[in-house]
């Protein structure tokens, strides 16, 4: 009786705060319980111990390195539960992961905490969740596995004139690397914030103010870090460097100094473990949303608002926006890398974020996770490019925020150049002896810098990439993509990634840990030697916006003595997105197209025909586009005596399908027998021999029948053949073959008006144009190899 009176009225109201709060509490101490395991658990005291081994080494800061170890062992007990890290099974041959490869099938997937807002513009094909399909791969036969985002609409590689068009139809292209399936990662239930009623998720909404409270810097800078000689027996030659003090003011930092930039040859010198480094003022918010990159979930009541949001940057800026600045990330790193070595007197580098009306909540976690993971030592600057944005928190809002963190600068361009120009603006102020690129929606993980850095002091021309892994673009979480994974393309110019077979890995006895090497980088985050990028010219100015300078700079090292690499000890995730959230000043397609032309014309000799048949015959046409003046990059790679294509072809992606002619050999006539042949600047018929040279014809990718350097003209007015000296641009002398169902064995003049085909006369003693009749074996040809259909 007596309890039923204090339960009514406003007693019942303040029972159920009191039962609430009990809850809550509940909540919080399961959650420090499981943190305090962990520190107690062997694994975390194997941690401790190897943190203070590193201490010694290093003298870190008493009251930092105690942070180190905390967010070291909350990352280390992220690791343990709730990544399992395997290569998926039932992998063998080469695997893609291409825009919409030939072969067309796509898993899509989930992932591994799918958010509450992930319905935004998202069609998820349930019937294909979880699976692990089998489909089999283009060219060569072998099974792969696909994986491909939900809704994010992938373009055509190796396709024709109009499939191309759906490549950039207002679409990028698709760069996103193979993840780690979602049947392999296990967070706990007890923690994952999706299991938190939505009273608590508005608690850890309202609670972001305080979350998105950015840490101050100021002590990390004022540490000082002595390294004492390693005495590592994996180096055999004696040191001569002497232990030096580090002053991280920026004022004294000798480390700059002790590399000689002009050398390639392998350094001498001490060596030490990675530094974990992972600096955060206060320790972490275990309740915050996204902290250690798990995934984020939107609360019913702002679904709304969060879709709304979408467009601003085509991710959950909403939910970004809840989590912290400098939340904890799991460090996804092969566990080999803890044995790697790197040298103590690694060059210094300037980091590069060049945007344009980035999402404020990625800028500064993009900038924070440099600052708090990054030895301040060698980090010499962040320089932040501003290409024009248009929004105003970009500007003096910005200014103030970053006026805190004195190795912060940036600028602003007076107008839009593009990423491409706006990095070379930010290379021409940057004083690290390293550049270090990277897009401005991303998060560095521990560790992701000295490995990069060794790389580059190793050999000047190494440029080094971390693995890039996946920031998901809908709940936030971090999710590691699989080992192996290199950068490729396909025609025309198309970045994808390839993971190594397990067979040639076994046969080549690669390490999980071991560089990488790329034919092509995917772009954005990357770190080479400032003096070895302007020797080779930087970028080609002449770029425009986005798109193909990836290409452009991959072809440019390699072909001119460099390496390109990644290192799987160095990761760094990113928010890869459906859509550019930004404007093009001219059509997107039109200039992405013009830049590859540009790459093209320079860097591929011959092989550039490939290209141009791959759906970009248009561009061929000068008075379609003026891909403008390419003087200067032609000299620039005559001055840098860079090797051919054909080298890189050979050398460096072997793979590489490249057969420099759609089809050749002998032409056949199916209805006469015979073979085309071409004399004294006439053409005839003979008898098929293959060993006449006049009988030798060519199908050329931009669509030329051709011997030598005469190419076969069809005379539309008349009917009549001619021979003429061959020239891509023009094309009045295109023939279309195996392109028409119907008519796949006729040539076809491309530029008649009333389709006309090639035909033999009866008694294979003329050759002229006639009206495409598909039944008439006289208009039938065959080649006697075909490279491509
Ligand atoms: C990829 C690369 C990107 C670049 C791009 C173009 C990765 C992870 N990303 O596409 O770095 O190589 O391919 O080929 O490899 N930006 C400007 N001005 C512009 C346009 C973009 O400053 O006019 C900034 C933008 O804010 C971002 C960066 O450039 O920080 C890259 O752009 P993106 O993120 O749209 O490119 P992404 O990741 O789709
Ligand atoms: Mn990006």
């Amino acid at each position: 009786m007596k309890v039923s009176k204090y339960l009514r009225g406003s007693g019942r109201f303040l029972a159920f705060i009191f039962a609430a709060s009990v809850l809550w509490l509940l909540f919080d101490m399961a959650a420090l319980r499981l943190s305090i395991t962990d520190a107690n658990g062997e694994h975390g005291k194997e941690r401790v111990l190897k943190d203070r081994e590193l201490a010694k080494k290093i003298d870190l800061n008493p009251s930092n390195m105690k942070q180190d170890v905390e967010t070291s062992k909350r990352s280390e007990m992220l690791k343990r539960l709730a990544y399992k890290r395997k290569k998926p099974d039932g992998i063998h041959g080469e695997n893609e992961v291409f825009p919409n490869s030939k072969n067309g099938n796509i898993v899509t997937r989930t992932f591994p905490k799918l958010a509450a807002g992930s319905d935004l513009k998202v069609q998820v094909d349930t019937k294909l969740l979880n699976t692990s399909n089998k489909v089999s791969s283009g060219s060569k036969g072998v099974n792969v596995k696909k994986e491909v985002l939900p809704q994010t609409k992938a373009p055509s590689a190796g396709q024709q004139g109009k499939d191309i068009k759906l490549e950039f139809n207002g679409k990028k292209d698709y760069r996103i690397p193979q993840q780690i399936p979602p049947q392999d990662f296990q967070i706990p239930q007890d923690v994952a914030l999706s299991n938190k009623s939505d009273h608590m998720l508005k608690k850890q909404v309202k609670s972001d103010s305080s979350n998105n409270a950015p840490p101050k810097q100021e002590h990390v800078v004022q540490q000082k870090i002595v390294l004492s000689e390693n005495k590592s027996s994996l180096v055999r030659v004696k040191t001569t460097a002497k232990p030096a003090q580090l002053h991280l003011n920026g004022s004294n930092i000798q480390t700059g100094k002790l590399l000689n930039s002009t050398k390639s040859v392998t350094k001498q010198g001490a060596l030490h473990k990675v530094m974990n480094l992972d600096v955060t003022l206060k320790p972490r918010d275990v309740n915050a949303p996204g902290q250690f990159g798990w995934a984020a979930e939107v609360p019913q009541y702002s679904l709304e608002e969060s879709r709304r949001r979408w467009s601003e940057g085509y991710f959950n800026v909403f939910l970004s926006e809840q989590i912290p600045v400098d939340r904890a990330i799991p460090d996804t790193r092969p566990s080999a890398c803890a044995e790697k070595l790197v040298h103590d007197y690694l060059p210094t580098t300037s980091v590069i974020f060049c945007f344009v009306d980035e999402v404020w909540s990625t800028l500064l976690r993009s900038v924070h996770s440099v600052l708090n993971r990054s030895p301040p030592h060698l980090l010499k600057e962040i320089i932040l490019v501003d290409d024009c944005s248009t929004k105003d928190y970009l500007k003096d809002k910005l200014d103030a925020y970053m006026s805190q963190f004195p190795k912060v600068r940036i600028i602003r361009l007076k107008e839009r150049h593009g990423l491409i120009r706006a990095r070379l603006a930010g290379a021409a102020e940057a004083k690290g002896d390293v550049l270090t690129f990277l897009d401005s929606h991303i998060e560095c993980n521990v560790g992701w810098l000295e490995p990069l850095l060794d790389r580059v002091y190793l050999d000047r021309r190494k440029v080094a990439c971390p693995v890039i892994e996946v920031i998901n673009d809908k709940d936030m979480s971090y999710v590691m993509v699989d080992n192996f994974q290199r950068g490729i393309f396909k025609w025309p110019l198309v970045f994808g990634w390839s993971t190594l077979t397990d067979d040639f890995i076994r046969k080549n006895h690669i390490k999980v840990s071991d560089p990488l090497r790329c034919p092509v980088m995917a772009g954005g985050l990357f770190s080479i030697d400032r003096n070895y990028f302007y020797e080779l010219g930087g970028y080609d100015p002449g770029l425009d916006v986005w798109g193909g300078e990836n290409m452009e700079i991959s072809f440019k090292i390699w072909m001119c003595g460099g390496e390109i690499e990644i290192i799987p000890c160095s990761r760094v995730g990113h928010i890869f997105r459906g859509e550019n959230p930004y404007k093009f000043p001219k059509d997107r397609q039109k200039t992405v197209e013009r830049n590859l032309a540009r790459v093209a014309e320079v860097w591929l000799d011959e092989y550039k025909e490939i290209f141009y048949g791959h759906g970009y015959l248009h561009l061929l046409n000068k008075n379609v586009i003026d891909i403008g003046d390419l003087t200067e990059q032609n000299q620039l790679r005559q001055k840098l005596q860079c090797k051919s294509f054909k080298w890189y072809v050979e050398n460096v992606y072997p793979e590489l399908e490249a057969p420099l002619a759609k089809a050749e050999g002998l032409v056949f006539n199916l209805g006469t027998r015979k073979c085309l042949v071409q004399e004294k600047g006439s053409l005839s018929f003979g008898m098929c021999d293959l060993s006449k040279q006049s009988q030798h014809f060519s199908y050329s990718w931009v669509r030329l029948l051709r011997q030598n350097a005469s190419c076969v003209s069809p005379q539309v007015t008349g009917g009549g053949l001619t021979l003429e000296p061959c020239d891509n641009t023009k094309p009045h002398l295109r023939w279309l073959h195996k392109t028409n169902k119907l008519l796949a064995e006729h040539l076809i003049a491309e530029t008649s008006f009333q389709r006309l085909c090639l035909e033999a006369g009866p008694n294979g003693n003329s050759i002229h144009l006639k009206a495409c009749d598909e039944s008439s074996s006289y208009q039938k040809w065959q080649f006697t190899h075909y490279y491509s259909q």
